[in-house]
Order: C-alpha cells, then sequence, then structure tokens
C-alpha cells in the first residue's frame, strides 16, 4: 500500500515504528531530542527516535544514516546505487549561484522606513505620502571591485542599496556612498570595472585599486577624477556600514498626481555621524577581522543599536537647474547643499538581521527600474543603461525571470499578470485565462487601470540619432577642486596620501605622471604633494576641455565637520592583566554604558584576570586577536607586574603603538608606563592621553573620544605630514 506523508508527520511512513533510540553510558549527558554513539569510524553520530526531526532526502525519504555511503564491502567501492549520497553530493557541486559581476561582497539587513515629511506636493507615490507610515525594507551594503570573499575594508566605494516593498509595488534606490560616478555614459561601466578589477593575466591584486591598470584607465579618463578625489578621501575606508551616507546619485522625478514633475536627488544622512578610519588601520583591520563592517552591523542590530539614517531629497524644476554652472543629468556631478538643501522627509532603521545570509542578501535582486507611480527616471543617459543592466544580471546570477517569486524580491502587494512558467515558477495563476484582451468577463483576470497604474512622464525628446557627449557635461575638474578644498587640512592630508600609495603601486611612470597631470588642474598644492611624494617631477596639467570654476567649498562634503557628537555605538578596548584596579575599571566600564558605547576586555590570556579586589573578569579577546585596530578608543590598565610583563611582549606594544599613531584616545592607569616606554612612545604625553586615577577621569576620557580622533598627533608622527599644504 502506498504511504503518503503530511507536514506535520514529515519523516514518518505511516504505520511504521520509529527506530529505538540508542542507549548511552549511564551518566552520560542525554539530549532531549537525539541520542549520541560512536560510529563506526569513530565519529559522533547523532540519531534519533523522533520523526519530526528525522533527516530526510529532498524527496522526503527518511535517512538511516548520514555519515556511511553504501559500499560491496567496508572497503569499497562505493555502489552507484546509493541515491542518498548521489543527491547530497548532486545538491552540494550546486550549491553556488555566480556572484555579482560588481558589487559581489555585502551585507544585508531588514528594516522599516517611516515618513516624517509628506512630499504629497510634488508626488503621487504613497510611500513619500503619508506621515507616519511604515514601509518594510531591505537593505544590502557592499564594496564594489573585490570577489564575495574579500575584506571588508578595502578602499573602495561603498554601495547602498535600498528595497522599499511599498503598497504600490517595489522601489529601489541602488546607492552609493559617493554622490558622483566615475563616468558618464554606460558604455563604458564594462571597461571601468574590468580596469579596477584583478588584472586578467595574473589575477590580482583583489579588492584594490592601486594597480597599473586602474590607473591607467582612470588618468586616460578626465570625467573620473571628481570620483577619484571622493575615492582618494577617507570615505572610501569608512568606520562602518552605520556611518556612512548613501546617494541615488542621478536626477530622478517627482510626479504629481496632476503630471506635473519635480526633480529630486536622493540622500541617506547617517544619524551615527560620518566616521572614517585611517588607512594603515583599514590594511590591518583587514588582516585582524575581515569581517569588520559585516560584524559591525550584526553585532549592533543583534543588540538592539538599530542604525538609523534620515532619507533626505533635493527638490529642483528646471529653471533652477538651467541656474547650475553644470548638467544635473551628468552623473559625474553633485547638487551642493548650499545651492538646493536636502529635506528630510524620514527615517530608514535597521532592525533585523537576516536569518539567512544566501536567501536574503545573496538573492536579494536590486533594480534602478523599480520605481513606483509618483518617482520617474530623468534624462541622465546613464541611469538609462543602469535600468537595462540590473534587470539582465538578475536573470544570469538567479537563473530565471521568476526571481521576483523569491520572497526577499517578492512584492508585498498583489501581484498580477499574464506572465507564466520559467524555471522555478512558485506563482501559478489558476484559470483557463492567460491572456488579454480576453472576453470571459469576472474570470477574464486582471485589467489594465488607467487610473492609478504607472504613467510615464511626457517629456519632450527630439534630436539626431548620434553618438555623442554633450558639451554641458564637459567641465570635468571644478567640482573636484571644490570637493578638495571643502576638506579639512586633515582630510587633505589623508587624500593626498592615498593618491601617493596608489601610484606607488603603479609601476609603470609614464601612468604615474599622467595621473598628476590631471592634479595639476584640480589642485596646484595637492600635485605637487603627490609629485614630492612619488619622488617624480611636476607632468604638466592635462589639456582640459573648459577651464576650472573656483566654485565655493560645501562644509557638507568634509567627514569630519559631519562626524558624531557621542561616542555611542562606538568600541573602547579594555587592555587588563592580573592586578589591574578594579575601581578604575569599574568607573570607565560605567561611563561608557551611560555613553551608549561598547566596551571589550582585552588580555594576555582568554580566560581573563582577575583585578586587584578580587574580582574575576573574562576576556573577550586574547592580546594576539584583539588588536587594537578593532577599537575606536583604548584604555591600558595594566597592574605595575602586569605592565613589565607586558613590556617584553610584542603583539602588546603593537597594541599601544598602533594607538598612538592611528591618533587614538588613550586613557591608562600610571603602571603603563613600563609599556609604552618599551613602545616607544614619546615621554611628552599629547592631549590625546588620559591618566586614570578615578572615576571622573574616566567621564572626560569618554567625552574627549566623541571626536574622531586626536588629530594634531598625525601632524608629528607621520613622515608625510611635513609635505602638507600650509
Ligand atoms: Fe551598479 C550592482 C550602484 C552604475 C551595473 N550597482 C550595483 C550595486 C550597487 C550599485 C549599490 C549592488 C546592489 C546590491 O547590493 O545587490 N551602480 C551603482 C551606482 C552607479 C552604478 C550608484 C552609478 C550611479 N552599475 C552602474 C552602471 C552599470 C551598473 C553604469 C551598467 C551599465 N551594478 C550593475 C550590475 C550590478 C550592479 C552589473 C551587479 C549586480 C547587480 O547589478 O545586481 O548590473
Amino acid at each position: 500500500m502506498a504511504t503518503t506523508k503530511t507536514p506535520q508527520s514529515a519523516g514518518k511512513l505511516k504505520g511504521e515504528t520509529p527506530a529505538k533510540a540508542p542507549t548511552l553510558p549511564a551518566g552520560a549527558d542525554m539530549p532531549t531530542s537525539y541520542a549520541e554513539q560512536q560510529g563506526s569510524g569513530g565519529e559522533t553520530r547523532q540519531t534519533t527516535s523522533d520523526p519530526a526531526l528525522t533527516m530526510t532526502t529532498q524527496q522526503g525519504i527518511s535517512v538511516a544514516d548520514d555519515q556511511n555511503s553504501l559500499k560491496a564491502g567496508p572497503r569499497g567501492p562505493t555502489l552507484l546505487e546509493d541515491f542518498i549520497l548521489r543527491e547530497k553530493i548532486f545538491h552540494f557541486d550546486h550549491e553556488r549561484i555566480p556572484e555579482r559581476v560588481v558589487h559581489a561582497r555585502g551585507y544585508g539587513a531588514h528594516g522599516v522606513f517611516e515618513l516624517t515629511d509628506s512630499l504629497s506636493e510634488y508626488t503621487s507615490a504613497d510611500v513619500l505620502g503619508t506621515v507616519g507610515q511604515q514601509t518594510e525594507t531591505f537593505v544590502r551594503f557592499s564594496t564594489v571591485a573585490g570577489n564575495k570573499g574579500s575584506f571588508d575594508l578595502a578602499r573602495d566605494v561603498r554601495g547602498f542599496a535600498v528595497k522599499f516593498y511599498t503598497r504600490q509595488g517595489n522601489w529601489d534606490i541602488v546607492g552609493n556612498n559617493i554622490p558622483v560616478f566615475f563616468i558618464q555614459d554606460p558604455i563604458k561601466f564594462p571597461d571601468l570595472v574590468h580596469a579596477v578589477k584583478q588584472e586578467p593575466d595574473r589575477a590580482f591584486p583583489q579588492a584594490q585599486s592601486a594597480h597599473d591598470n586602474y590607473w591607467d584607465y582612470a588618468s586616460l579618463s578626465p570625467e573620473a577624477w571628481h570620483m577619484v578625489m571622493w575615492q582618494m578621501s577617507d570615505r572610501t575606508i569608512p568606520r562602518s556600514f552605520r556611518t556612512i551616507e548613501g546617494f541615488g546619485v542621478h536626477s530622478f522625478r517627482l510626479v504629481d498626481k496632476a503630471g506635473k514633475s519635480t526633480f529630486v536627488k536622493f540622500h541617506w544622512k547617517p544619524r551615527q555621524g560620518l566616521q572614517s578610519v585611517l588607512w594603515n588601520e583599514a590594511v590591518k583591520i583587514n588582516g585582524a577581522d575581515p569581517d569588520f563592517h559585516r560584524r559591525d552591523l550584526w553585532q549592533a542590530i543583534e543588540s538592539g543599536d538599530f542604525p538609523q539614517w534620515d532619507l533626505g531629497v533635493q527638490l529642483f524644476d528646471q529653471e533652477t537647474a538651467d541656474k547650475l554652472p553644470f548638467d544635473h543629468l551628468d552623473s559625474t556631478k553633485l547638487i551642493p547643499e548650499e545651492d538646493v538643501p536636502v529635506r528630510l522627509i524620514g527615517t530608514l532603521t535597521l532592525n533585523r538581521n537576516v536569518d539567512n545570509f544566501f536567501a536574503e542578501t545573496e538573492q536579494v535582486a536590486y533594480c534602478t527600474q523599480n520605481i513606483v507611480p509618483g518617482i520617474d527616471f530623468s534624462d541622465d543617459p546613464l541611469l538609462h543603461g543602469r535600468n537595462f543592466s540590473y534587470l539582465d544580471t538578475q536573470l544570469k546570477r538567479l537563473g530565471s525571470p521568476n526571481f521576483t517569486h523569491l520572497p526577499i524580491n517578492a512584492p508585498r502587494c498583489p501581484v498580477m499578470n499574464f506572465q507564466q512558467d520559467g524555471h522555478m515558477a512558485m506563482r501559478n495563476p489558476k484559470g483557463r485565462v492567460n491572456y488579454e484582451p480576453n472576453s470571459w468577463g469576472a474570470d477574464g483576470g486582471p485589467r489594465e487601470n488607467p487610473e492609478i497604474g504607472f504613467k510615464s512622464f511626457p517629456a519632450e525628446v527630439q534630436g539626431t540619432k548620434q553618438r555623442i557627449r554633450s558639451e554641458t557635461f564637459a567641465d570635468h575638474y571644478s567640482q573636484a577642486r571644490q570637493f578638495y578644498i571643502s576638506q579639512q587640512k586633515i582630510e587633505q592630508k589623508h587624500i593626498g596620501d592615498a593618491l601617493v600609495f596608489e601610484l606607488s603601486k603603479v609601476e609603470r611612470v609614464d601612468i604615474r605622471a599622467r595621473a598628476v597631470s590631471h592634479l595639476r588642474n584640480i589642485d596646484a598644492g595637492l600635485a605637487a604633494t603627490v609629485a614630492d611624494g612619488l619622488g617624480m617631477d611636476l607632468p604638466d596639467a592635462a589639456k582640459a576641455a573648459k577651464p576650472t570654476l573656483d566654485l565655493a567649498p560645501s562644509a557638507k562634503l568634509s567627514i569630519i565637520a559631519n562626524g558624531p557628537d557621542s561616542f555611542a555605538g562606538r568600541k573602547l578596548g579594555i587592555f587588563l592583566t592580573n592586578g589591574s584596579k578594579a575601581a578604575l575599571f569599574k568607573a570607565l566600564t560605567e561611563a561608557v554604558t551611560a555613553e551608549r558605547a561598547i566596551w571589550e576586555v582585552i588580555a594576555p590570556k582568554i580566560g581573563g584576570v582577575t583585578l586587584d579586589d578580587g574580582t574575576k573578569v573574562a576576556a573577550k579577546q586574547k592580546i594576539d586577536g584583539g588588536p587594537s585596530v578593532l577599537y575606536d578608543a583604548v584604555a591600558i590598565l595594566p597592574s605595575a607586574e602586569g605592565a613589565a610583563m607586558l613590556a617584553k611582549d610584542a603583539a602588546s606594544k603593537d597594541f599601544v603603538s598602533d594607538a598612538f599613531g592611528h591618533c587614538k584616545f588613550i586613557a591608562h592607569s600610571a603602571e603603563a608606563k613600563a609599556l609604552f616606554d618599551e613602545a616607544r612612545i614619546p615621554p611628552e604625553r599629547d592631549e590625546g592621553f588620559f591618566p586614570l586615577a578615578d572615576g571622573k577621569d574616566a567621564e572626560g576620557f569618554i567625552k574627549a573620544c566623541r571626536d574622531l580622533r586626536f588629530w594634531p598627533r598625525e601632524m608629528k608622527v607621520d613622515l608625510d605630514a611635513k609635505s602638507v599644504r600650509k
């Protein structure tokens, strides 16, 4: 008689008696759901007698042995008949899907967007209409150039893609943490990406632009240089995904109920403030914790410290656009906030980690073409190329036009049309009618709705068919200069350092010279600094299609000017040894907690330490696994005996000297001196050091940590600092 299974009794065949649970030796810890025994290979086998927990094949057949394949005799050969083995290996062989051709490494989280200011005056989009309305979202952050398994702190642009599951369908803002892009025309995108990724003959370098091919391409592409300035700034080595801005880059349109259009640029402003790390730190973080950014986001959400961004819009009409000294349809340009202010209209809160990385983060499919009624495209040519590329790439990556049936991509509103079949179709309509027009009346399925259906904005277009770039796109240096002069001194230094670093990795001298020739059109001082740093003569300036304008600096372009106002959400590393003072430790952890920041103990052994009052404190990191680059600030509180011991330990000395070199605020006990001396920290302590004697000192220290770093130190510890322009 054929037997069937119900979901409730999955794994158990009707009428079958479950196998008896094996007996364990007396006193053994007996798990409730399974028993443990030793397999014939000495391995631990865990078996169950509970039908509901019984392992099955993909066809639902119960599995009795998942450790041994079917063999003729104990030593083989293995039998082809073993369908359980074959199915398991077959499935494993097909676990991977192609990684994204760019933005392969990323991390996603669920969230909610709440509207705080209605734009109903400008758009009929429901998601932007009603104050207080909440919309489910899924956000994926990414790097661009590296492969899926690359490290998080590559110097790279960060992707910031947001999917809104609105009541009118899915709306995606597929943006970056930089408001402009490298190229003006989508036909260049494959070349740009080929140039920045690993060189094809040798398959390195991974996840970095510091190589000949990238700089060869960039130095031959004047339009890239505004973006190059952003790329060489600390924007591309962010402290956390939580501390980056996001930009939709292109101009879009908002269209109201009467059909009137207003241009819009989208911005995400992090409530955590903008924060970055130093380059030398980034290099070391990649070794110490290649998952630094994903771990940081996951931990913040897991602990209930939900990161938030405000959604801002720059709204402008054609008249304003006509007055701008550049073309807003050119993706290599931004509109300074001083010219068109950013209006904050809602808040995005990331409040839930994924349950399954593959199902959600890997399979989420963003498309710039996903817009809802009330939102439309501008004429930006780069955007039109993207509208083709994203849909196309999903077919390759996810393997079926039915990728919208996957739960992470499925709209939360009804989906009704006559598209059908295809690989893995999950949403299969019932009934006889699969075409329109049809005359089946009420049984005829979905119909067009001219009232609420999407209508493209009827922009007038005309022109000769030609392959040409607009004359209005030709100024490549003015905004690059504006970006540079909007930076604080230390940020300008970092841009110079980054250019010198990257170009030092370029082998061909002519490519280095061509790169510096563009800098001459951006800032004479920067060009001189970089040429000096590379030990080369200053080349002639690159030929510019238009003279560089002196645009006014914009404070919004600086990270430091837009940093956090508290230490909240950041991490203090507290280095302890046996005999460390309990009172200091207590005062410090209380001050950190009051600031809503977090702390972690680093100790010589992972088992922890015993403080001077006998309290035992567990360590989160053993010193070798917890270098100071993993922390925003550090407290070094050894006992006298502990400090003498650490002074002989290379990892401990690195901990201190890196914290010093990376301009971190450093709290310390008086006893730490022995370690500082051995780590060759100059005896005169700057104002970034905080000797801790009592609880009040701890509060002062945490207050100081609200600033990102003690920047004046950098000028003293970095040889290149002397070449910073006065
Ligand atoms: Fe792109 C992925 C952002 C230009 C073609 N892009 C991708 C992602 C982000 C961006 C954030 C990752 C989405 C995710 O997390 O899954 N891309 C941008 C921005 C651009 C841009 C801000 C310029 C303003 N992109 C661009 C052009 C093209 C593409 C000009 C092609 C003509 N981008 C792709 C792609 C990807 C992609 C190949 C790879 C994986 C994917 O789409 O889903 O289609």
